[in-house]
């Protein structure tokens, strides 16, 4: 597999939250109800319910237009074929992947002041999408360049963009999940 292969294996296997090879709404469900108990909400508290709102609309914005065969599921070749086709490289390509930046962004800055620490971001990427913390603490130094300590939403948002709209391995951003 090629290097923007492997980046979009890397995440297509993260947002498969029941491992069977095939992305559909219920992984997203599952995904909403994994982190809202990793952050400690309550199933019918309104933090729960923006959630799992949070991730349909990733399903069915982002995701399920993707699924060429109308079967409801999205398999990897649909995945990457779309990814290639209507992402990478395309001038407004990033806006159709904005809303997983969105998404993580809402959770992540957890005390509100407009950056996110490292802690927030290894703990939001292990909540939000089951990333392993080795990988998350992996990324964060690489896109915390200056060593600042925290990213601006503006990083976050570049570096999810070099993730999904450059095949460059020195890309800002492809380390986004850490080690690919
Ligand atoms: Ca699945
Ligand atoms: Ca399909
Ligand atoms: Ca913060």
């Amino acid at each position: 597999m090629d290097h923007y292969s492997r980046k979009m294996h890397k995440f297509f296997t993260l947002l498969d939250a029941d491992g069977d090879d095939v992305l559909t709404l219920a992984d997203f469900t599952a995904a909403a109800n994994r982190a809202a108990t990793a952050f400690g909400w309550s199933p019918a508290s309104d933090e729960s319910i923006a959630i799992r709102q949070s991730y349909t609309a990733l399903w069915q914005e982002v995701y399920a237009p993707m699924d060429l065969d109308g079967d409801a599921g999205l398999d990897f070749h649909e995945y990457l074929t779309a990814h290639r086709k209507t992402i990478l490289g395309l001038p407004d390509g990033y806006q159709r992947v904005q809303p997983v930046a969105q998404a993580f962004l809402q959770l992540a800055d957890t005390d509100g002041d407009g950056v996110l620490t490292r802690a927030e971001y290894v703990t939001t990427m292990n909540s939000a999408f089951g990333l392993p913390e080795e990988d998350g603490e992996h990324a964060f130094d690489q896109l915390d360049a200056a060593n600042a300590g925290a990213l601006s939403f503006g990083e976050v948002h570049r570096a999810v963009e070099g993730y999904f709209c450059s095949e460059d391995p020195a890309a800002y951003g492809s380390a986004l999940l850490g080690r690919i």
